[in-house]
Order: structure tokens, then sequence, then C-alpha cells
């Protein structure tokens, strides 16, 4: 891709209405802009970023053996009043009417549509357990939508939903989802601690929370110091196998939010206790047949009996953690993708456009690098040097190749790294073979 071409519209200033760095970094980079008071529309680089958040946790989700469909956004406020959920939800709830008069809203979550559609398809035990997922819009009318995507009123989810016929069942299932998190969060370069959190409006006995350390984070944390050097990405996974020793390991030091702050625990810790700000990036609940028994969705069992699927729900907030990663990685000059969500791998600088040589070398590399199967943003514009390094530094690409008329002489172009800043002049050949790693 070549930036003269490229719809980037960066800014030079800081905008007024940010108050957090991934805010002000995702409006100044270019990757979205408000249309509304808490609803954005990502632009090309923001979406190329979400759509990779989006790649890795549908991995992992298909990885633990959830299955992925897709719901609508807008459904029936019957499903709702069924679940006893329509009143109580409040003004958070989107309520819209269609033209025949009839209630409808736009899902803030889709406990009562899974089961919906789970009560008129499944109807035996043998058909269980599942879990199904889906990623998708959803709309919560927050009394203060703030921070740009880290609390915007439509935004995008991951939620899963599992069907088991006994606690045990469902306890498994639990437990797949609580390790596709940990790892999730991982491979996005985040480290997310689960903590004992409340059950809000979703209800239910069990439920984590999974939040990742932050100053501008909303939620005040407390947890052990030794979750910081735990590692999953360090053990061998096996969804197929019991994963409870995994999660006893995650679960059994102290770590909870202040909705579940308990003076005497935090206070045993001592020196050990870390009491933090952090960011919700994914939450998971158990909470048995409440929404099974509220919408009568049974299947019959064995021995032809009527049985009331155990459930639980898991979100992710998707279009959350592009701010939340930013939040973690950044200095200040920019954003610094992880290698793992980067938008491009590799920003290419020719630092003076229209020189023949330095034209012929930038557009020599760029296909060199895109057949190697890299994504490269060249940028050619006819702008001086500072402002090129500048922006690329602002869009924090993992690689910048800077290729200067010097360089291009003497036979060697300069690479950097945007997370350490080591720069180094190499040949061509070295530099691809570092870059393709
Ligand atoms: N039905 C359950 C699980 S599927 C549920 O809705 N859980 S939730 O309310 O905790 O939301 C799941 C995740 O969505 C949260 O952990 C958070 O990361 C994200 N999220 C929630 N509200 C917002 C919001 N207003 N803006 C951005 N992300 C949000």
């Amino acid at each position: 891709m070549r930036l003269s071409e490229y719809y980037l519209p960066i800014l030079k200033e800081d905008p007024a209405e940010a108050q957090i760095t991934s805010h002000r970094l995702m409006l100044r980079a270019g990757l979205i802009r408000q249309t509304s008071a808490g609803i954005y529309t990502w632009l090309p680089i923001g979406l190329r970023v979400l759509r990779r958040v989006e790649d890795i946790v549908r991995k992992e989700q298909d990885a633990a053996g959830a299955q992925e469909l897709l719901m609508p956004t807008i459904q029936s406020a019957d499903l709702w009043k069924e679940s006893g959920r329509y009143d109580g939800y409040g003004r958070e709830m989107l309520r819209i009417t269609d033209r025949h008069e009839r209630e409808m809203l736009f899902g803030p979550t889709n406990e009562e549509l899974i089961t919906d559609v789970f009560r008129q398809t499944v109807r035996s035990y043998r058909d269980l357990s599942k879990i199904l997922y889906h990623i998708q819009w959803k709309f919560r009318d927050e009394v203060r939508p703030r921070f740009g995507v880290m609390r915007g009123r439509e935004f995008l989810m991951k939620d899963s939903y599992s069907f088991d016929i006994d606690f045990e069942g469902a306890q498994r299932s639990y437990n797949k989802m609580f390790v596709s998190y940990l790892r999730t969060f991982a491979k996005l370069g985040l480290k997310a601690i689960p903590m004992q959190a409340d059950t809000g409006p979703i209800g239910g006995e069990l439920s984590h929370e999974f939040i990742i350390l932050a100053e501008t984070g909303e939620s005040e944390v407390y947890c052990h110091k030794d979750y910081l050097t735990y590692d999953v990405l360090m053990e061998e996974t096996n969804y197929s196998e019991d994963l409870s020793e995994t999660v006893k390991k995650w679960t059994a030091l102290y770590a909870a939010t202040d909705e579940k702050y308990n003076e005497k625990k935090a206070n045993q810790l001592k020196d050990k206790l870390i009491s933090a700000r952090g960011i919700e990036v994914g939450h998971i609940f158990y909470f048995g047949t409440k929404y099974s028994k509220a919408m009568e969705a049974t299947i019959t069992g064995p021995g032809g009996e009527i049985i009331y699927p155990e459930m639980g729900s898991y979100g992710i907030g998707v279009s959350r953690l592009v701010g939340a990663i930013i939040e973690a990685s950044h200095d200040e000059s920019g954003i610094i993708w992880p290698e793992s969500v980067a938008p491009f791998q590799v920003g290419l600088i020719n630092v003076r456009s229209g020189d023949t040589d330095c034209d012929n070398a930038s557009n020599d590399l760029l296909s060199k690098l895109k057949n190697a199967g890299l994504d490269v943003l060249l940028d050619d514009r006819d702008e001086r040097a500072g402002s090129k390094f500048a922006t690329m530094d602002l869009i924090g690409l993992p690689w910048q190749v800077i290729i200067g008329p010097r360089g291009i002489k003497n036979g060697y172009i300069e690479i950097k790294k945007r997370d350490t800043g080591e720069r180094e002049d190499i040949s061509v050949d070295a530099a691809l073979s570092i870059i393709c790693g």
C-alpha cells in the first residue's frame, strides 16, 4: 500500500476531547472518528487492527471447540419479556418500534436470543455439550460513554454461550472458555488477570472478569503480585483434556475487583498485594438454568426425562481491546503495535520521493516484502523526512525501513524496530531476512 493513495487522516494536534492516551492516539493516528457520542466509524487502518484482534479471538474460540454463528443486532422485545429482563435492563437498552408497532431492541447481549435458537433446534441430551459464539455489534446506551472505544455505546463483542446437561458439563465449558481467554489475551500481547467479579444484570453465581492493569482503567482492582509472572503460553493446552488444574492455578491467588474486595484477604498479602486500576477486557459467567427455565428451553434426557440445560455466557470486548492494547503499548511518539495485531508489519520510508534511485529501491523492496507475504505501507509522499518519521512512529508499525540517497549510494538501507528504537544500517538482503524472521 502506498501512503500517497491510502486513506489515512492523521491529526497533527492532540484532539481536545480525548482524556486518555489510547483515545488520543486512535484519533491522531487515523484509526477512528466519532460520529455521535460513543459511536465511531472505523477508518481503514483502525479496521485492519480490529479485524486482526477479531481473528485472534476467533481462532482461540475455534480451538476451544466453540462454533461460530451470527445472530442479528435487532431483537424482538418478546424474548426479553419471557426472560424477565425487558423492564429490568432499564435505560441502557435502545428500544425501537417497527412499522407494525412491534417492540424491538438493539441487542446489548444475546442470552435470550441464543436460548430461543437453542429451544427451536435442540431436542436431546445427545446433542450436548455445545458452545456457540458470534462476533457482533452491541448497543448499550451508557450514561457516560467515554474514553473512545473503551466505553462506547456501540461496540464489538465476541459473546459465547454454553449449553450442558449438568453442572459438571457446565464447569468443563466454563473452564474451556476460562483458559481460552487467558491464551487469547496473551496472544494479543496483554497480561490479563482473571478476577472474582459481580455478575450484574447477566446474573448467576460464578463469574470472572479478565482485567489488564493500566492507570487509565475504570475499575479499582486488587491482586497478588505473582500473577504478573504467570505465562499461560508456556503451557501446552489441549482443550479436550481436563483443564481444571490450569483454572485452579489461575484462581488460587487473591485477585478481585472492588465490588468483591475482601479487606482481610487483601491485608494478608502485605507487600505481595498490588492495588491498581484495570481495564475489563473479558467477562465470563455461569448462571445454570436461569434462562433455560425462564424460556422453557428443554431437552430430553437418557430416560426420556425433561432437562433444563445448564448455561454460561462469555464475553470479550473486541473493540475495547484495540484501545486496551494501545494503553499497554505506546510511548511519547505514538502507538507501538504488537506484531500479532499490527495493521501493517512494515513501514517503508522513502526519504526522498522523486529521486529516481530512491524510488526504484523503494518500489523494489516493496514488491520483495509483499512477495514474502508481508503487509507493507510505503510512505512515498512528497513530504519532509522529519514528518515521515513522525507519522511512522505515530502509527506504530513494528518495523520501519528507511531508504535514503546516501545509503542507496553505499549499498545499504536502515531498519528500525519500533518497540526498542534500535536502528541498523544493512543490505537489502540482510534486512529482508531479519524482517521475514
Ligand atoms: N452476556 C455477557 C457475556 S457474553 C456480557 O454481556 N458480558 S459483559 O457485559 O461483561 O460484556 C462483555 C465485555 O464487553 C466486557 O468484558 C467488556 O470488555 C466489553 N464491553 C462491555 N461494555 C462495553 C462498552 N460500553 N464499550 C466497550 N466494550 C464494552
